[in-house]
């Protein structure tokens, strides 16, 4: 359907917390503008600004941050499929930057991943780029600067913001849309090995995986190596705020929210329920399920998107939150109030819910066979760089500088491609591929198609697959999404080539 105009100021988009208005040109008001000036000569269609600032995201409590315009998190971008965009980057900044279109089918040299080749915003200095926004759905624009040891520097900062492609058939069967974007701040080092998380069904493990890695450890241990570190938080928010501090979502019985949920997280796994309500899960990464199924709580990997509906049919004054408590206490949520209900936000935990990707997917799908499959495994050695965890693909640990380096993987134009995904360590690793769109085919050992995505959490010592086409020629990077992973080994580039 169409959207017509009253549906259209029905559903008003709002990044939850601020006030609720209708959309005007297409970008929220009280969403914290961006830049938009006029298209014509000389201006650009958007300015995105990098600059430090300070944030507050509870009363008196004020942190200090790179951000993307002056606000956390950075403006949401509405853009129209296949219509081209010009964007100014603009670097107040001491440090070059990247900005990387997470999710967007777009050629190297807008991407923002100095591996690929993408040229830097020079510190002090601007880029205007180009692009065609594509495919529709929920995006993101992020820094794709390393960080290293620098808990400033990279996504532990606060560049982070959501992008919003509409389709060119939007099917509107909701009343309201709300964007949530989910993110930690003064992150702090500690070591002694990450808690292990219960994110993920099955919980099987592949036992070659595992006793290699547990062999691994003994080895690591036996040598005097203790564990990498890894990174904590002491505040978590919700579209910039902290739990109780940012305007509640008020809703009325009866109405129907789109949430747009996006874990803006630097190293985190996230997890989200609303007491008394459930969530149909309508698109993941962006990208349309072929079974919106019905869940209790959303686990989203550092940088997964998720589209749920819930239903308001709860009346009452509610957090919104993490599962886990003690994040949640930290500020990890925000109000959900109903119209003419008042109180305390109440919370009260889910039913124990994991995390499967194949209740979305396609049942009974025949997959077409790949051209190609490539095989990788993955591994850890403990405390290998100056106390940080190293990470390979294969043996092999992506050179420490953020640099462009040869690729491993070569592709052809046009042919479809499987990658084996083995995980040799007991962490959960959020892997993305850059400028293309996959498809989950096997996870455990379960075929599966349909879910097409651009991150997947890949569980200690299990194994994935997904297929992809090679349609988007150019330096591609693939690499786990936790900061401290990536920036530590995890990465590796596929080129496309000619011939045989
Ligand atoms: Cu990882």
């Amino acid at each position: 359907m169409t959207i017509s105009r009253r549906h259209f100021l029905k559903s008003a988009t709002v990044l939850a917390g601020a006030t609720l208005v209708p959309v005007g040109a297409g970008l929220a008001e009280g969403f914290a503008q961006d830049s938009s000036v006029p298209s014509s000569e000389g201006a650009a269609d958007h300015t995105i600004r990098i600059a430090a600032s300070a944030i507050e995201i509870a009363p008196k409590k004020v942190i200090s941050l790179t951000t993307y315009n002056g606000q956390f998190p950075g403006a949401l971008l509405r853009f129209k499929e296949g219509q081209r965009v010009t964007v100014d980057l603009v670097n107040d900044t001491d440090t070059p930057e990247q900005l990387h279109w997470h999710g967007q089918l777009v050629p190297v040299d807008v991407d923002g991943a100095a591996e690929e080749g993408t040229p830097y915003i020079p510190a002090h200095g601007r880029r205007r780029i180009s692009l065609v926004p594509q495919p529709a759905g929920y995006r993101f624009y992020h820094t794709h600067n390393r960080a290293g040891a620098d808990l400033s520097a990279g996504q532990y900062g606060g560049q982070v913001g959501p992008v919003y492609i509409e389709p060119k058939n939007d099917p509107g069967d909701y009343d309201r849309e709300i964007f949530l974007v989910l993110k930690e701040f003064e992150p702090t080092f500690s070591r002694g090995g990450d808690m292990p998380q219960d994110v993920l069904t099955p919980t099987t493990r592949v036992k070659a995986l595992e006793e290699r890695g547990e062999s691994e450890m003994k080895a690591s241990l036996a040598k005097g190596m203790p564990h990498g570190y890894e990174v904590g938080y002491s505040s978590f928010t919700i579209n910039g705020r902290m739990l109780g501090h940012g305007e509640p979502i008020k809703v009325k019985t009866g109405e129907r929210v789109l949430f747009h949920v996006l874990n803006g997280s630097a190293t985190e796994i996230r997890s989200l329920a609303l007491p008394g309500h459930v969530f149909k899960v309508v698109a993941l990464d962006g990208n349309p399920v072929p079974d919106p199924a019905t869940v209790p709580v959303l686990w989203l990997g550092t940088a997964e998107r998720v589209s749920a509906m819930v239903e308001m049919k709860h009346p009452g004054v509610w957090i919104m939150g993490d599962t886990d408590d003690d994040d949640r206490r930290h500020g990890m949520g925000i109000v959900v109030e109903y119209a003419h209900q008042t109180g305390k936000p109440q919370w009260a935990a889910p039913p124990k819910s994991r995390w499967d990707y194949t209740k979305f997917a396609t049942t009974g799908a025949t997959l077409p066979a790949p051209d190609d499959t490539f095989e990788m495994t993955f591994a850890k050695e403990n405390a290998a760089v100056e106390g940080f965890n190293r990470w390979s693909i294969n043996g092999v640990a992506y050179p420490l500088t953020g640099a462009m380096a040869p690729a491993t993987f070569h592709l052809h134009e046009g042919r479809r491609y499987r990658v084996h995904m083995r995980n040799a360590s007991d962490d959960l690793h959020p892997i993305h591929l850059h400028r293309h769109v996959f498809e989950l085919t096997n996870i455990m050992g379960k075929a599966t198609a349909g879910v097409m995505k651009d991150v997947v959490m890949l569980g200690g010592y299990q194994e994935v697959s997904f297929d992809f086409v090679a349609n988007n020629p150019g330096m591609t990077l693939f690499h786990c999404h936790q900061q401290l992973h990536m920036d530590f080994g995890f990465m590796t580039l596929f080129d496309y080539v000619s011939g045989q």
